[in-house]
């Protein structure tokens, strides 16, 4: 017999989902930072096993939307409420409701099995835990609970093993060598991005945008040119920095992390564009992957 299906992670923004897709399978598919909406897509992780595929979708924290960056944002959670088979809703310690109302009651309306993991119990304490188990119990009564560290990896392997339990028999839906939908230009972007999230405050990450324009591999080296799209002019002033210390900044830091990603040499020419409010621009959006 053999077990498939759609495991699809939703929660706040900045509560561990893409920590927890990566603990599972192994390889740093979504960036992490310390800041919320680090993720803006739906990223599938896919683990194979002998006789399972768990097919993980990473997806943005719920928020509401202010911009149509963000509402396509949403669209992705959306659609990962869908097609779940097994549906992980991610909260961490200390937090209290779900920012959406019509999200939460989607979640626990659910006819298909809620995992609810309550994150970072690292930075807590058994008392404090003795008090958040049974909130969320009440809260969300169709959930099976389990508190975890996706960080340090606690309770990690018992929500792997009650996952493979509950997915549903069927074939495979990907090829058994497949770890994500993504193509590779798709993870030069994010890592680039995931530098500007760390290095760059305010506004000006979550203006950005990265497009790679160029990517040639060879025996022994990959070739990338890739756009840093910002909305003003300003800001392009700001990534570049004093004598363009900044984006070399970037560009050395992205280099090191692309090359322990694709496992090879890689030579990046990084550059700096305005276009003009893209965050708004449908056409843009959809350019990006904001379907
Ligand atoms: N202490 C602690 N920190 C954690 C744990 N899991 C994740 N974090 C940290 O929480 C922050 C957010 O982690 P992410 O995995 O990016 O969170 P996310 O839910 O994907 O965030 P968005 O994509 O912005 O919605 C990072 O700084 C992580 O290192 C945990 O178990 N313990
Ligand atoms: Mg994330």
């Amino acid at each position: 017999m053999h077990k498939a299906g759609f495991v699809n992670i939703i929660g706040n923004p900045n509560v561990g989902k893409s920590t927890l897709m990566n603990a599972f399978v192994g390889e740093k598919l979504s960036i992490i930072t310390s800041k919320a909406q680090t993720t803006r897509h739906r990223i599938l992780g896919i683990v194979n096993g002998e006789d399972f595929q768990m097919v993980l979708s990473d997806t943005p924290g719920i928020i509401k939307p202010a911009y149509q960056l963000q509402a396509s944002m949403m669209d992705f959670v959306k659609s990962a409420l869908d097609d779940a088979d097994v549906l992980i809703y991610m909260v961490e310690i200390g937090e209290q409701d779900l920012k959406d109302e019509a999200f939460f009651n989607k979640i626990t309306n659910s006819k298909i099995p809620v995992l609810l993991l309550l994150n970072k119990i690292d930075t807590s304490n058994q008392e404090v835990l003795e008090t958040q188990v049974p909130y969320w119990a009440a809260k969300v009564p169709n959930a099976e609970i389990f508190a975890i560290s996706a960080l340090g990896g606690f309770g990690v392997p018992e929500v792997f093993n009650r996952i493979v339990e509950l997915l549903p028999e069927s074939p495979p839906f990907y090829p058994k060598d497949q770890l994500t939908d993504k193509p590779e230009r798709f993870f030069v972007n994010e890592i680039i991005r995931e530098k500007i999230l760390i290095h760059y405050k305010k506004e000006i990450p979550y203006s950005v945008e990265i497009d790679t324009e160029e990517f040639f591999e060879s025996d022994n080296i990959i070739r990338m040119r890739s756009v840093i799209m910002v909305e003003r002019e300003t800001q392009k002033g700001i990534i570049i920095g004093h004598k363009g210390a900044a984006l070399k900044r970037v560009g050395v830091e992205s280099r090191k992390d692309l090359e322990r990603f694709f496992g090879k040499q890689v030579h990046l020419e990084l550059y700096v564009k305005v276009n003009k409010n893209w965050r708004s621009n449908e056409r843009q959006l959809k350019r990006f992957g904001y379907n």
